[in-house]
């Protein structure tokens, strides 16, 4: 069992009033806040080793470079890579996504190609395929969603042929909730011949995430939505293909010898991190993945369950409100429309009562569109909301249909 108490004392900013109101944070799905430990490991290091990695013989760089290479094996124990090498420090999982359509798609896409993505991506896992689709003159083919928010897996077995090169599906939906069965959409990848890629960014936070389990090819996350600092993300990649693509973009760091006319190119994992990384986020997310472990993330998923089921039930029970995602397996995500109130003007009613909810498209456009709708209210919590501020977002919405109908 969780101290709610207790946890929510070391996250400063849920003491924060809204409007004379104390916060209720529903809004974790698009970022989470801070506990004390990152917040101080952030300090620490801009106040006694700040100086750039792998670039000097002095004792702040070398420090610094340990901070950050130890910050890499806590990624790597995170989510069960094999090889430290094989994790990548990006800007976070857009760019990790970027990344892999961009070098990926250098290497291994040709005209008349095909790359499959699924109805339920976040525009970061659209567009980018999208844009190397358009370059390369290759095909993306789309797994649908069913009417509860699972993707339809006899469809995605039909889609298969020999010119796909690549599948690239999220692991949970940002704006349902809907938990895929990744094992199983990696197992029917490699028995077409084809490699995986997963974004993790609103799963890595709920569970237990080993990617030699799910066997997944390229798996990638950001250090924000996971309770560390923005501008610091993550991508794991197996070797065999990381090894065989070509850098992404170039500068300090990730090259061996340069000359005027010619560059060779660093070993793995520098190749793919030109320029001056965000070493201080890597290390404050390394605290956080720490903190994380620390609080037990079995424990967490349980009662993140718990919040889900009650809040699941609360809404229910209010009059023309229509959840949107009702997948079995789910993380404590809701989203709902209000048959009466426009989804703008409950954002804005319920902000007036401290309530922190996402309105709109959730950066997922095509999956709210399918569902006959152009934007959305979601409610997304984390372990460290209360049952309490579940009763305030259902009161307040009970309040807005007073005022609005
Ligand atoms: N979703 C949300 O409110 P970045 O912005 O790079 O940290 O993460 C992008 C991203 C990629 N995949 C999924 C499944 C995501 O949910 C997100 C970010 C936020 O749902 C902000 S749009």
């Amino acid at each position: 069992m969780l101290n709610i108490e207790e946890i929510r004392s070391q996250f400063p900013i849920l003491q924060t009033r809204v409007y004379g109101r104390p916060l209720v944070y529903l809004d974790n799905g698009a970022t989470t806040h801070k506990p004390l430990v990152v917040l101080n490991k952030l300090q620490e290091a801009y106040t006694s080793f700040n100086s750039n990695v792998h670039r000097g013989v002095h004792a702040l760089s070398d420090k610094a470079s340990v901070e950050y290479e130890g910050a890499r094996e806590t990624v790597k124990r995170f989510i069960n890579a094999p090889l430290v090498s094989e994790i990548i420090f990006t800007s976070g999982a857009t760019a990790s996504i970027n990344l892999v359509a961009f070098s990926f798609g250098e290497r291994y896409i040709s005209a008349g190609d095909e790359v499959i993505i699924s109805e339920m991506e976040h525009h970061a896992n659209i567009v980018p395929w999208q844009m190397v689709c358009k370059r390369k003159g290759a095909v993306l083919k789309i797994i649908p969603v069913l009417d509860d928010g699972t993707l339809d897996m006899e469809r995605y077995r039909e889609l298969f042929s020999s010119r796909t090169r690549i599948v690239a599906v999220t692991h949970v939906s940002n704006a349902l909730g809907t938990i895929n069965p990744v094992r199983e959409i990696t197992r029917i990848a490699h028995d077409n011949g084809v490699p995986i890629l997963i974004d993790g960014a609103q799963a890595i936070q709920h569970g237990n995430v080993d990617v030699q389990d799910i066997d997944c090819d390229f798996y990638l996350f950001s250090g924000h939505k996971v309770y560390g600092p923005t501008g610091i993300g993550v991508l794991y990649g197996k070797s065999e293909y990381l090894n065989e693509m070509p850098p992404w973009q170039g500068g300090g760091d990730m090259v061996d010898r340069v000359t005027l006319e010619e560059t060779t190119f660093n070993e793995l994992p520098f190749k793919f991190e030109a320029g001056t990384t965000n070493f201080i986020g890597a290390v404050g997310m390394a605290a956080a993945l720490d903190y994380l472990k620390s609080t037990g993330i079995e424990e967490i998923g349980l009662r993140e369950k718990e919040l889900l089921d009650y809040a699941t039930r609360k809404l229910e029970g209010i009059e023309g409100l229509r959840i949107i995602g009702t997948a079995p397996e789910k993380i404590p995500i809701i989203s709902f429309l209000l048959e009466k109130v426009h989804m703008y003007d409950a954002g804005m009613i319920l902000d007036k009562m401290g309530i922190a909810v996402r309105t709109g498209t959730q950066c997922a456009q095509p999956l709210i569109n399918r569902f006959g709708t152009d934007g959305v209210i979601r409610a997304s919590m984390t372990f460290y909301n209360t049952m309490e501020e579940i009763d305030a977002l259902a009161a307040g919405i009970v309040k807005v249909k007073e005022m609005m109908e």
